[in-house]
């Protein structure tokens, strides 16, 4: 398989100005037919190239040119493209097709989600609904007509607005949706199906209506509440922040319940997996809730920074998602607590991105080339991508910021743009020279500063040395210096601020800062705010890191300085020290602090941090161990806090109410039941009876969970006993069983994988369904005691389960392949064993190019 690369971008030699479709859809068979105005693209160099339209899956019925039929010698069908020679330079061609939604499991294009039929189209799902230059860099306006039987589907809906309606004989009727914005076909969508509506109005700003409408599954409406909310912050909040309108008359979002992903941008009609939007407090957990304003919002802002303004090309996906990602973390932030929202952000990003940025497929959040794109919407990509669009916005201040983002909308609206294209208008809007920082586009690797102090008492002049380096990646053995602002404060003994922030602009490997006139020796705060994505190693001593944990100004460091001390106990294994628990009893006694940022501060780094440390350090990671490291610290800290941990714990259930899940309960739940599982470490014939009673009496679903997690950890009588009359009570349901897969695949001991073997042919399960595998195959694949269980067990049943799933759904698939790209972080006879599962999923004469890539890259 050739890889695609971004230096070989050639404009589209053909153009789609309009499109007219029309979807028959019959029990049986699909048929789409499309009338495509074409025309020579005057960029184009090749001036005689004939028309080559993508397409694969559907059966071709027929094709004319201008009205012509083509016979069979007129053109060339492959299994992926079709081609015409004899075109004119503007025209229109016509092709009807046939798709079948029901065989399709993969779940892109036109496909069955349970009752009914929906569609993904990005990245190139649209080539399997029919034939057409699948490129985000040919835009058109599009008019849908939907027929179908008025029974089994009496909602029909595509994107824009709708334009016409009404009965057809044989108890049919048809729906026609025309979308005035041009727009490629990723942002394409049609849903036919019996839904349920729940509906809105959203004025804006200029005074126009909108109206809002969520469409769900029959019986699931009362659960879109959050999202409705959501929806509506989420349209003043851009129009604020970023001054950007909504510019339809419409906005509808769908629920379904198989879907590859979160959910999807397409214009005027946004799908959904229905587990990042529907639920309420006794249905979903208030990590699921967090996650509808965040979705909802991050889909809604798609419609300025995606929709309105695209991509070019698929090396571009940083240009709408990086840049979305940044919007939507300051919506949640404005929405909730900014802090809060940022300890998330790079908790995440260290757990789930520094990772990728050290294996065996690091990318810059611009690759240079693919095999399959659909491997490319990362964390890199993601959430790097919106932290380099962050540090934009240290560079050139929050108004420097709103100006280049007018800038780059008004210069690009309509259009599809480069990731040049954005830095340019923030470097023109601002007046500045982002050259050198264009290097975060195209260099992989998480770099690292390393940085020294002195002080020189007589001067009063404090002097850092900070050096930058950067690991080499694959196929970038040597790496450019970057351009990225380090923030920082220098603390007085007692932890005041003696100079406020300042922010530094690193431009070379090796530079010297003088900060004069600063009164004594300070402490420095460094990279305050997370201010660019690196590891910056201090040599801080204890004492100095608890004068940060305990008084620094910056939320963010704050909290890190406590991180970084318990990395350092867990992975030593030094007892702690009084000094650190009398910390966090300050912390955790805080009457002033919010209950999420204490829940945050008492987290431990997770098992991915623990063992990316251990890397830096040149070791090589056992996940077994380093599980038990934090499990120990966990039940020291307990032992020496219980009763602070059981007062907080009494004290918020007492007030909780269990259907408030706002930020502030959210945060307060997060931190009773957290009491309450370290409690369980140090406690556990005192928790166990507690957590039994919540899962059996709470209505609230995030207490049931939490206890349930508990259970499972401890006492094997009760958890058996407890999550039986769990799956009894919530059969009916799939996504709250979801959930009580997921507990069980996360059992942090050896034999877990019997377990979910067993679970595999629950009734519960299905392969089918990406939701269902992620609960049950996914958070096994995240349990050092099942996925790294010594004997390589766990990682020939992931291998099974991805050859297995190969053949259904390629993208589901190749995720389950991605944790083996790390093989070498971790201990030989766990390398061995993985290469293995590597080896003999490479050797499978059938698989999908997704997969393949994956698996070469892993070993190569
Ligand atoms: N743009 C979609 C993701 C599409 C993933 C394609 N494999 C959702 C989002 O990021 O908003
Ligand atoms: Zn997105």
């Amino acid at each position: 398989q050739a890889e695609i690369r971004l230096a070989e971008y050639k404009p589209p030699v053909f153009l789609v100005d309009t499109v007219e479709l029309d979807f028959d859809i019959r029990d049986d068979r699909t048929r789409v037919s499309s009338r495509l105005a074409i025309r020579r693209n005057p960029e184009s160099a090749e001036r005689n190239a004939p028309l080559v339209l993508n397409g694969q899956g559907q059966k071709l019925v027929a094709v004319r040119v201008d009205g012509r039929e083509l016979a069979a010698g007129d053109y060339v069908l492959t299994d992926k493209t079709l081609t015409i020679r004899a075109v004119p330079d503007e025209g229109v061609v016509a092709i009807e097709s046939d798709n079948d939604p029901a065989a399709n499991t993969a779940l892109m294009g036109l496909y069955a989600a349970g009752p009914m039929l929906c569609t993904q189209c990005e990245a190139e799902g649209f080539r399997r609904i029919t034939y057409f230059p699948d490129r985000p860099d040919v835009q058109s306006r599009y008019r849908v007509a939907i027929h179908a039987d008025e029974d089994r589907y009496p909602v029909l809906l595509a994107n824009g607005n709708l334009v016409e309606n009404g009965k057809e004989a044989g108890g049919r009727h048809y729906a026609v949706w025309e979308d005035p914005f041009r727009k490629p076909c990723y942002l394409f969508a049609l849903v036919a199906g019996r839904l349920d509506k729940v509906a809105d109005r959203f004025l804006t700003r200029s005074g126009r209506e909108v109206l809002l409408e969520i469409y769900t599954e029959p019986g699931r409406s009362s659960e879109t509440g959050f999202a409705m909310a959501a929806l509506k912050k989420a349209m003043r909040w851009d129009e604020e922040r970023f001054g950007r309108e909504y510019d339809l008359d419409r906005f509808m979002i769908v629920a379904v319940s198989f879907f590859n992903f979160g959910a999807m941008e397409n214009k005027g009609l946004n799908i959904f997996n229905d587990a990042r939007v529907l639920g309420r407090a006794d249905t979903a957990t208030d990590a699921d809730i967090a996650f509808f304003e965040r979705v909802v919002g991050h889909e809604y802002f798609h419609n300025w920074s995606g929709d309105r303004v695209t991509c070019r090309d698929w090396f571009q996906i940083t240009l709408k998602e990086g840049l979305t990602v940044f919007r939507e973390q300051e919506f949640v932030g404005d929405m909730n607590s900014p802090a809060q929202e940022r300890l998330r952000t790079v908790s995440v990003l260290r757990r789930v991105q520094f990772p990728e940025d050290a294996g065996a497929m690091a990318h810059p959040i611009r690759p240079a080339s693919y095999q399959a794109v659909e491997n490319f919407y990362t964390a890199t990509v993601y959430s790097k991508g919106a932290e380099v669009i962050r540090m934009i916005q240290t560079l050139v201040g929050r108004e420097g910021f709103r100006k280049g983002l007018d800038l780059y909308f008004e210069r690009h609206d309509g259009h599809s743009a480069t990731c040049e294209d954005f830095v340019r208008a923030m470097a023109d809007a601002n007046a500045i020279d982002l050259g050198q920082f264009m290097r975060w586009y195209a260099q992989a690797g998480t770099p690292v500063l390393d940085v020294t102090s002195r002080y020189d008492a007589d001067s009063r002049a404090y002097t850092l040395e900070v050096e930058q380096r950067c690991p080499a990646t694959p196929g970038q053995d040597t790496k450019e210096p970057f351009h990225m602002p380090l923030r920082l404060g220098l603390l007085d003994a007692r932890g005041g601020d003696m100079k406020g922030d300042m922010v530094l602009k690193l431009r070379r490997p090796r530079e010297t800062f003088v900060i004069e006139d600063v009164p004594e020796k300070p402490i420095p705060s460094l990279l305050r705010d997370f201010s660019a994505p690196v590891r910056l190693n201090y040599d801080y001593t204890d004492a100095e890191l608890l004068v940060i944990l305990a008084h620094d100004s910056d939320g963010f460091n704050r909290w890190d300085a406590g991180q970084k001390l318990f990395a350092k106990y867990a992975l030593s294994g030094e007892a702690l020290p009084d000094a650190f628990v009398t910390a966090l009893r300050t912390v955790l006694m805080d009457k002033d602090l919010e209950a999420g940022t204490k829940a945050m501060t008492l987290t431990l780094p997770g098992e991915e941090e623990l063992g990316l440390a251990l890397i830096a350090r040149g070791e090589r990671i056992d996940p077994v161990a380093v599980c038990e490291k934090r499990r120990r610290v966990i039940k020291a800290l307990a032992g020496a806090l219980s009763g602070e941990l059981w007062a907080t714990y009494r004290e918020i259930a007492a007030g909780l109410d269990e259907e408030a899940s706002d930020g502030v309960a959210r945060g307060q739940r997060s931190l009773k039941n957290l009491c309450l599982a370290y409690l369980h470490r140090a406690e556990p014939g005192k928790v166990a009876p507690v957590a039994a009673r919540v899962v059996s009496g709470a209505r609230n679903m995030t207490d049931k969970i939490a206890c349930l997690d508990i259970l499972v950890d401890g006492d094997a009588a009760l958890a058996a006993r407890a999550l039986a009359e769990f799956a009894e009570t919530f059969a009916g349901q799939p996504s709250i069983m979801d959930k009580w897969l997921g507990v069980q695949a996360a059992e942090r001991h050896a034999g877990v994988l019997e377990k979910v073997r067993r679970l595999m042919a629950h009734k519960a399960f299905s392969l089918n369904n990406p939701n269902r595998v992620a609960a049950l195959v996914g958070v096994f694949a995240g349990n050092p005691f099942g996925f790294h269980a010594e004997d390589g067990s766990g990682y020939r049943f992931v291998a099974d389960v991805v050859e297995r799933l190969d053949r259904l759904n390629p993208q589901a698939a190749a995720r389950y392949a991605k944790p083996f790209l790390r093989w070498r972080d971790f201990d030989a006879g766990r390398q061995a064993l993985m290469q293995e599962a590597l080896r003999k999923l490479a050797a499978l004469e059938s698989l999908s190019i997704n997969v393949r890539e994956v698996v070469t890259k892993a070993l190569g």
